[in-house]
């Protein structure tokens, strides 16, 4: 049987595919359970530095499957609220909880939950062909996966209500130029720049790197002052760090530096 996730190891660093491409990589709750398996992989190989998260064929991820999961039965409808936060949330919580610089390569379609994926990786680049969709709308669903949350602090709050209320898809250029993603590329340099971004954060100092998505993470709900102290307290560490070490003696040598794994 074809595996719906698939990981490939490179050095220093974990491409995880979603491999499902005759349903545009639409995800259910095993091949969620998959995917956070890859993800915990990643996160407890001490060689494994960065992430690419990826999807096989034309789509990235048309977000949940609509299929048993998702289609009311003779027991009942299914419970949305246990499948969202069992699943598709614990997928955004560990992206965003991972010690790991998260790279996604959004080659097609990212719809639904798919676009939330991405939202939560660290940088992502898509394809300038790729559509974001808030497809929730046209299913009398709501956003989740973190949708409401990305959206309104990445574009603002009145275009996140306007994907989020009409549905329509924009495009990987778009996307960018509405600050939505960090670039739109050809589509058939993606892959290939996606990876040598991933393989470069997996060369980088990766304890700061770290540091760095605990203070994204806390920005929301902190004020300046507390920001500011957090900022002081994890540069403290940083400072006192092999990477700041090799960083300043590798500047004084006018070489490159070599971070230690
Ligand atoms: O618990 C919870 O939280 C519930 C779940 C919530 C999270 C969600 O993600 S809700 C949103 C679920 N996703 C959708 O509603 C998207 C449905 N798909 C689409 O709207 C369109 O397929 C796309 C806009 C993504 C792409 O359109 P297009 O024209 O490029 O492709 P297509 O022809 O519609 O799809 C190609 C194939 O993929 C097709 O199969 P076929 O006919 O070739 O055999 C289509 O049925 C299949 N497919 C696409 N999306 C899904 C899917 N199969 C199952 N589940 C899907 N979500």
């Amino acid at each position: 049987m074809t595996e719906d996730i698939r990981v490939e190891p490179h050095d220093g660093w974990h491409k995880i595919v979603l491999n499902a491409p005759a349903r545009l990589n639409a995800v259910n709750a095993p091949m969620l359970t998959r995917l956070l398996a890859a993800l915990d992989t990643a996160e407890a190989d001490p060689s494994c530095r960065a992430v690419l998260l990826t999807g096989e064929g034309r789509g990235f991820c048309a977000g949940q499957e609509l299929g048993p999961d998702v289609t009311p039965g003779p027991n009942g409808p299914p419970d949305l609220e246990h499948l969202a936060s069992t699943y598709h949330h614990e997928v955004v919580r560990r992206l965003r909880a991972s010690r790991l610089p998260v790279v996604c390569a959004v080659n097609g379609v990212a719809a639904g939950a798919g676009a939330s994926f991405a939202l939560a990786c660290d940088i992502v680049l898509a394809a300038k062909t790729a559509r974001f969709v808030q497809a929730f709308v046209k299913i009398g669903l709501v956003p989740d996966s973190g949708a409401s949350f990305f959206l309104t602090r990445t574009i603002g709050d009145a275009r996140a209500r306007g994907l989020a209320m009409l549905g329509d898809a924009i495009d990987g250029e778009t996307a960018a130029a509405w600050g939505m993603i960090w670039k739109a590329t050809e589509p058939d340099t993606l892959m290939a720049e996606a990876e040598a971004m991933t393989a470069t954060l997996a060369q980088g100092p990766s304890a700061a790197l770290a540091a760095m998505k605990q203070m994204f993470a806390a920005t929301p709900t902190n004020d300046l002052h507390t920001q500011l102290n957090l900022e002081a307290r994890l540069q403290g560490v940083a400072g006192r760090g092999a990477e700041f070490a090799e960083g300043v003696r590798a500047f004084q040598e006018k070489r490159p530096p070599v971070f230690p794994a």
